[in-house]
């Protein structure tokens, strides 16, 4: 597998700009981030395709782009098919000789948000990984359908309020677990899975390098704190994202080839779920007294979940 090496912060920082600053996404809006340093860290041709959802309202305002590179608009739950439809097309290209210049590098890659990746593109998207299409599928998990107004996802977490789920006297909001796509995509042939945070930027370069250079469905999941639906100051998106991934609420792990999981952090100091929990307006009626049974099952949740993590990585099964 070739990966190039991963660029340093000043490296990254002096990139050829990709992804332009010409957006209208929310200050502190952490799609911005997980885009752009997907666009930095590789230098290959890319053909990029995003459905509706925060992103693409805010970065393609007719007659302005934020794209400096050859991307495709389409409806809501068809990104996959959109990056796949075109992976399709440039290989049959190749082989009949009528591209202009076949050994130029290049990778596909299809953004979604959470609404559009769990819930109504999920059909499309595991269509794709089951054709086994060479692209990449970066969803872009701020855990709500924050584009038309904060409405609960198949990812929302329990215990947060929404417009659709929200929080009262009696109720605590959400009442379902979110969906665990990683088990999905890895059960369903995609070659490589990961979850990724903007906080851990290595880390996420080397799973956007990896997955570039992996031949195949790829399917990144990669938390995306929204400040405007999440309810926190747009200048503790980094913050926030710390406390996600240092609660273990969101454990960066991959797995290969639908079986390998490797943990990719490992926290010096786990912190408490409270303390993520509390970091944001959605959750903040969870420390009423009538809801701590929400928050004890949270963390046990959390326990749980990352004890599994590590008896997978060591069992190797
Ligand atoms: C088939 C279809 N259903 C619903 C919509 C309306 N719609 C546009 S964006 C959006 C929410 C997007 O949520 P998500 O995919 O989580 O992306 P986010 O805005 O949160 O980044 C919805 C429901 C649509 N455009 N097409
Ligand atoms: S509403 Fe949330 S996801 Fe949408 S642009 Fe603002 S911060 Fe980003
Ligand atoms: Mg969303």
């Amino acid at each position: 597998m070739a990966i190039t090496s991963v660029k340093n912060l000043k490296e990254f920082s002096t990139a050829n700009e990709r992804f332009e600053g010409a957006h209208l996404l929310c200050p502190g809006c952490a799609h911005s981030m997980i885009v752009r340093e997907l666009m930095n860290c590789s230098d290959d041709n890319l053909v990029i395709a995003a459905n509706t959802g925060c992103l693409e309202v805010s970065t393609a305002v007719y007659p302005y782009t934020a794209w400096d590179t050859s991307w495709i608009h389409i409806g809501f739950e068809n990104a996959a098919t959109a990056a796949s439809g075109a992976e399709a097309m440039y290989k049959a290209r190749k082989r009949k000789g009528t591209l202009k210049n076949p050994d130029a590098p290049v990778k596909f890659v299809a953004f979604g948000g959470d609404g559009s990746t769990y819930d109504i593109g999920f059909q499309w998207l595991n269509g794709a990984v089951e054709r086994g299409h060479d692209f990449t599928y970066i969803c872009l998990d701020n855990e709500v359908y924050a584009n038309t107004g904060g409405q609960r996802s198949s990812s929302t977490p329990i215990g947060s309020s929404s417009t659709t789920a929200p929080a009262g006297r009696v109720s605590y909001g959400e009442k379902q677990n979110k969906k665990d796509m990683m088990s999905i995509m890895a059960a369903s042939g995609a070659a490589y899975v990961a979850q990724v945070s903007p906080n851990k930027w290595k880390n996420m370069a080397q799973v956007f390098q990896k997955s570039l250079a992996t031949e195949g469905p790829c399917y990144i999941n990669a938390i995306s704190a929204c400040c405007t639906e999440w309810k926190f100051d747009p200048k503790d998106t980094i913050h926030i994202s710390d406390l996600a991934t240092d609660s273990l609420v969101f454990p960066l792990y991959e797995i290969v080839g639908g079986h390998e999981l490797n943990i990719n952090y490992r926290p010096k100091n786990i912190i408490p779920v409270r303390d993520y929990l509390g970091s944001q307006g959605r959750f903040k009626h969870l420390f009423k007294p009538q809801f701590e049974h929400v928050l004890n099952e949270w963390q046990t949740r959390v326990d749980a979940q990352w004890d599994y993590l590590q008896r997978r990585e060591e069992a190797r099964v």
